[in-house]
């Protein structure tokens, strides 16, 4: 059963559209900037860069120039395009919550809204300005203050002066600190993977071999931003929309476009929706693809959110859990595509070297609650 309500806002309660000033500048990049109303962004601001085009890099570029000579921490998204900043704060999922009483203003930069602790950010701060690469798809939770086209971004933030003097260095030790935890974290629950050691494997392979990333809604995206890093690879995702179908299809698209190594990141529910995508005419050629599956037998994301709560849990395998008991090994050899299974991290790792054509790789028997509670244990510390 699939019950479809209407898709405004990805993952938020419906907002209160009674935000203060909203003032919507539409407008080319090269127009003149005439600043809708005096910006206050106080001695504490933050920088969120969500997912951007291709074209709109050059506004990141100037966020992440500002950052640097003002001091400003930056919150970027896995698709932002790129982390490799010493401004940028990598464990943000896990650091963000210390610093919402005291931060001053919130310039968010496309379309973004991963993790629940950007919305807690948004709404707590006392500004918020929006920089938007895709129209109202830039403030996700209605808390923008002013919203302004990308390309204004540089002028719009002329006035900026410096921040508070240990600012950045309050978020970059508790990012350190975060990068600790998660080091030991992998470590002691290694021994069965979860999403976030499948996630920190696909990373490295792709480095490794210049590959890109492709990761499928839903935890798939927030595993990869939980372990990015510095120098990563180029990492891709269908944000905003979110739907779990189809993916196979666009991650051999995505290969065949840029005509370069890509892997899929994918649970195994949204692998089964897309698995026709392994479907092709035996004359076309293959794209260069590796896809990995997350098999949990079953939708992990639901774990993490309200329906997850134990008062639930009588219904909750049947509604969200939906386990499928199924052999996706075989399914996918059934479509005459390459198929291993990795039982450990070893085993994925060599899953992951180069190869022609598809490879499907299914990480068995990986335990959706022990990720939860490995997740849950990294929020807590
Ligand atoms: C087309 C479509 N149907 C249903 C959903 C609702 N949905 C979101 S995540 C999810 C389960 C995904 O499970 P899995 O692919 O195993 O990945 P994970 O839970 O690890 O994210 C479902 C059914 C959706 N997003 N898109």
């Amino acid at each position: 059963m699939h019950l479809t309500e209407p898709l405004l806002v990805p993952n938020a309660q419906w907002p209160q559209l009674n935000a203060p000033t909203v003032v919507d500048v539409p407008g080319p990049a090269d127009e003149a900037f005439i600043a809708p109303m005096p910006i206050n962004f106080g001695e504490r601001p933050v920088f969120i860069i969500g997912d951007l085009p291709q074209h709109e890099t050059a506004a990141a570029h100037a966020a992440l120039t500002i950052a640097r000579e003002l001091r400003v921490p930056v919150l970027m998204e896995p698709t932002a395009g790129t982390r490799d900043s010493s401004v940028a704060i990598r464990h943000h999922a896990l650091v963000t919550d210390a610093f919402l009483k005291e931060a001053t203003c919130a310039i968010s930069l496309g379309r973004f809204g991963l993790g629940r602790h950007l919305r807690r950010l948004c709404e707590q701060v006392p500004t918020h300005i929006a920089f938007a690469a895709y129209g109202s798809w830039a403030d996700p939770y209605a808390t923008a203050d002013v919203t302004l086209p990308a390309g204004q971004l540089a002028a719009a933030l002329a006035d900026m002066s410096a921040t508070e003097p240990s600012w950045l260095q309050k978020w970059r030790d508790a990012d350190d600190a975060a990068h600790n935890k998660l080091d030991s974290a992998l470590r002691e629950w290694a021994e069965q993977p979860t999403g976030i050691h499948i996630a920190q494997e696909v990373l490295a392979a792709a480095r490794a071999h210049d590959a890109l990333v492709f990761a499928a809604a839903s935890r798939s995206i927030r595993d990869v931003d939980l372990v990015a890093n510095h120098n990563g690879p180029k990492v891709i995702a269908n944000l905003g929309v979110n739907g779990i179908d189809g993916l196979l299809s666009t991650a051999a698209g995505v290969a065949t476009y840029a005509d370069q190594h890509t892997y899929l990141l994918i649970g195994d529910i949204a692998f089964l929706h897309g698995s026709n995508g392994l479907l092709s005419p035996a004359d076309e050629p293959r794209p260069s693809l590796t896809i990995v599956v997350n098999d949990d037998n079953g939708g992990a994301i639901f774990s993490d959110l309200e329906q997850g709560a134990a008062q639930y849990s009588p219904w909750f395998e049947r509604v969200f859990g939906t386990p499928h008991d199924l052999d996706l090994v075989a399914l996918a050899r059934g479509y005459g595509v390459d198929a291993v299974e990795a039982f450990d991290l070893t085993q994925l790792r060599d899953a992951l070297s180069p190869h022609k054509g598809i490879r499907v790789v299914v990480v068995a028997g990986c335990d959706r609650e022990k990720s939860r509670d490995m997740r849950a244990a990294l929020r807590r510390s």
